[in-house]
């Protein structure tokens, strides 16, 4: 597989771009090689500059549930795009966008749209703050809530790829503001409310985590969690920006039957297009401007493109029925194949998956927090990724990402990358 063009792009991109590249991971500085750089997509398909075609499993990160370049989302975008691309006034796509994101997820009676996953965690963190008058938030150690700065402490995604430091740029002040545990470990929480939890604004937690590679939720925690946060006066916040809409209609809440006090949304939501956000109880939501004191404010917020794909996104999603179970199904028979083609070639892996979320960590360890999936063999991965992508394969360039099945995919599709995982691991 050539990537001539890719190569002669990224060396322009170098000269005007950090790392040629808008986000960290996409510069393929953990794995090394030349990214692709993608020309277009259509289903489970990308095509990128050198006429390399991959079955795809990055999804753009995970807002690609229902595929690339759908005809539904394509055609509502168009049609607003000729209508005016944005207008900084309310429309009625943002009316049907709330009531729909509503009727999936009960837990959210008011939203308030942002345009990232970011901006929607910040905001969330702001709102809790304001409304319980305390400062410190609880996060989790491989958790990644997006790059605002009470986020970047002990950050997975990105951060994990890279085995930054917490960045600096960020204060101590608000450092201090940000307190951690190791995620699935309950005990650890509890600590940390024991010692100060008057002080305890909120837990920010991704319900299943999606950003130290794929980690399921042990038995138990997600409830322990709100079982602390409810006792010590402390907000519940859901990230859901991988999982919401994706590992069940109604997102982590629905799947695991837990209701957060706050949820925070992107990627499917989005259908493709730059949204994000916030959401929860009435009354909590009500602090928010110009109802309350909490400030919160976007010239692009609602922007009717952006509302229309997510609306065709999520009235596919609410419309048919056995989409989730298809999902369900695709990501199980992946992860089997991946499993059985490791275990072929005597590879120790561990697959973790929720749904159409899936890792599979080049350890022989369970994966249930960062410390285990650091235990993964770097090398191996980096290996395993550039043999997949040479046979025609897009994983996540990092070990600490998850990969993503997409309703376009088929089970053609899932054969042919296990038949890939083979001869991969095989050559490994
Ligand atoms: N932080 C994102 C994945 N968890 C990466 C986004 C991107 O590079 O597009």
């Amino acid at each position: 597989m050539r990537f001539e063009r890719s190569q002669a792009l990224l060396e322009r991109a170098l000269a005007h771009m950090p790392g040629g590249v808008n986000s960290p991971v996409r510069a393929y500085r953990a794995v090394g090689g030349t990214p692709p750089f993608i020309r277009r997509a259509a289903g489970a398909r990308v095509y990128d500059e050198d006429g390399n075609e991959f079955i795809d499993y990055l999804g753009s990160w995970g807002p690609m549930l229902l595929g690339h370049a759908h005809p539904e989302v394509v055609e509502a975008v168009t049609r607003a795009a000729v209508d005016g691309m944005s207008f900084g006034a309310s429309t009625e796509r943002e009316v049907l966008l709330a009531e729909r994101v509503a009727e999936l997820v009960p837990s959210v009676e008011k939203i308030r749209m942002v345009n990232s996953g970011t901006e929607a965690t910040m905001s969330a963190v702001r709102l809790a703050r304001g409304v319980t008058g305390r400062d410190l938030l609880i996060k989790f150690e491989g958790g990644y809530h997006g790059h605002g700065d009470s986020f970047l402490i002990r950050a997975g995604s990105g951060v994990a790829t890279l085995g930054l430091p917490d960045s600096p740029g960020v204060t101590a002040g608000t450092a201090a503001g940000t307190l951690t545990a190791p995620y699935n470990d309950l005990a650890a929480v509890k600590d940390l409310f024991d010692a100060r939890g008057r002080e305890v604004a909120a837990v920010i937690v991704e319900p299943v985590a999606g950003n130290m590679g794929c980690v399921p939720p042990v038995t138990g925690f997600l409830d322990g969690l709100r079982e602390l946060c409810t006792s010590h006066g402390a907000l519940l916040i859901f990230d859901e920006v991988m999982t919401g809409f994706r590992v069940a209609r109604g997102g982590a809440a629905e799947r695991y039957g837990i209701a957060p006090d706050l949820f925070t949304f992107g990627k499917v939501i989005g259908g493709g297009l730059p949204v994000g956000a916030f959401g929860g109880r009435g009354a909590l939501m009500d602090a928010v401007a110009p109802d309350g004191p909490v400030y919160q404010a976007g010239t692009l917020a609602g922007n009717p493109l952006a509302m229309a794909a997510g609306l065709a996104t999520l009235d596919i999603i609410a419309r048919e029925e056995d989409l989730f179970d298809r999902l369900e199904d695709l990501g199980r028979k992946l992860v089997l194949g991946l499993e059985a083609a490791a275990e072929a070639a005597g590879v120790a892996t561990t697959s973790n998956r929720v749904g159409s979320m899936f890792t599979s960590f080049m350890t022989g360890r369970p994966v249930r927090d960062l410390a285990s999936a650091k235990t993964c063999d770097k090398g191996r991965f980096t290996r395993f990724f550039h043999l997949m992508l040479e046979r025609g394969v897009a994983l996540a360039p990092s070990q600490f990402e998850s990969g993503f099945v997409s309703a376009a995919h088929t089970e053609e599709d899932v054969a042919a990358t296990v038949a890939a995982a083979r001869e991969s691991f095989a050559r490994l």
